[in-house]
């Protein structure tokens, strides 16, 4: 326990609220493994749809049954790209929509994220097929590298889509409004642009714009308020918790609480009130990767917080909030990189594991029910 203590204390956590993995207060069932799993949804009839980064799109039962489902489109693997999120339309029972994520690839040595639409068929035989395949949406421009294609989605309670679009490890184009990089974007559920975004006046790209200033936001979530937040990968230091306000401008590059990977200095967030500070921001890093926000019972206590997956941390971390701030409650160590996180039909929590074996767990409460 000293040990704990002490490299708790290095860390800056407190004990209260770091729960080591024996002690953790869920039991945890693996139900079957994935090829770099990135991102997860559930279907109304209980499984769920998985992507794997190499292109892959699955279906699996909660038994662990899994299926493949064809025409996916082509993706650009490598680095931190290849397919990314998946979640369904909000009418999906009706209209059978489906929206992917993921990176691809341009003229030359260029990339960008897009996201495309399709209608999800399945069959008899635990698999099925994606028809009408369309993209609604791509970053511009496309840029070389392979990282920061950020590329979660979320569907606000009204209809319209989300798309957190990273800055692809170009910095400025956070900043530039002809550019729809480091941007969290607002679109109708075919990709056109909302007549009543924020910045619909300056067309182009910018009409898409419904926040600016983002580094790699790789989690975005609804609360039950109907408030936006997301969570992005700080650079050295300075991961962010945001909650997403419309037509504001979160500072990346001008400012971030971490500080650029070679050591030079990024002014913090309190230098320059002007830009929308994260409401929690993590040094050392958490690395964030997929994110939701409690919406259960069964997890006695957790209605309504945060939950976050954790990259280098190895950890689901649980943040709580309080209307518009918002702290770190607790912190699981889950002894692996955590992708994504999914809350089930029945309450349980879904978890994905990252990397070439990784695992889909699931989390049940260990007190009794
Ligand atoms: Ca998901
Ligand atoms: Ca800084």
């Amino acid at each position: 326990m000293l040990r704990s203590s002490a490299l708790f204390a290095m860390l800056g956590l407190s004990l209260a609220t770091a729960v080591a993995a024996d002690e953790l207060p869920f039991q945890i069932r693996a139900v079957a493994t994935f090829n770099e799993p990135w991102a997860m949804t559930f279907l109304p009839d209980g499984r769920l749809l998985v992507t794997e980064k190499r292109g892959r799109l699955r279906v699996v039962t909660q038994d662990g049954k899994t299926g493949e489902i064809g025409g996916a489109p082509k993706v650009d693997y490598g680095g931190q790209g290849g397919l990314g999120d998946v979640v369904l339309h909000p009418k999906f029972a009706d209209n059978r929509w489906i929206y992917l994520s993921y990176a691809e690839a341009g003229d030359g040595d260029v990339r960008g994220a897009a996201v495309a639409r399709a209608k999800l068929v399945l069959d008899d035989k635990g698999g099925g097929a994606l028809q009408d395949l369309a993209v609604i949406w791509r970053q511009v421009p496309k840029l070389d590298g392979r990282g920061h294609y950020g590329h979660r989605l979320a569907f606000a309670a009204d209809g319209h889509l989300f798309v957190s679009s990273g800055e692809r490890q170009h910095f400025d184009p956070a900043q530039d409004m002809q550019s729809n990089l480091g941007k969290i974007v607002r679109l109708n559920d075919d990709g056109s642009v909302p007549k009543d975004n924020p910045f619909a006046a300056q067309g182009g790209v910018a009409a898409q714009v419904w926040t600016l200033g983002h580094r790699n936001p790789l989690g975005i979530a609804f609360d039950a308020s109907g408030r936006l937040w997301n969570i992005e990968m700080g650079p050295r230091g300075g991961d962010e918790l945001n909650l997403v306000v419309r037509g504001d401008n979160y500072g990346y590059p001008i400012v971030s609480n971490g500080d650029h990977y070679d050591g030079r200095d990024i002014p913090d967030h309190a230098t320059r009130p002007e830009f929308h500070a994260p409401a929690v921001s993590w040094t050392p890093v958490i690395s964030p990767g997929g994110f939701i926000i409690y919406s259960g019972q069964r997890f006695a206590g957790w209605n309504g917080n945060g939950l976050i997956a954790g990259l280098s941390s190895k950890a689901l971390v649980r943040v709580a909030f309080d209307g518009t701030r918002a702290r770190e409650a607790a912190r699981y160590d889950m002894k692996q990189r955590i992708r994504e996180v999914e809350q089930g039909p029945d309450g349980s929590l879904w978890l994905l594991e990252d990397g070439t074996a990784g695992r889909l767990l699931q989390l049940t409460p260990t007190s009794a029910e």
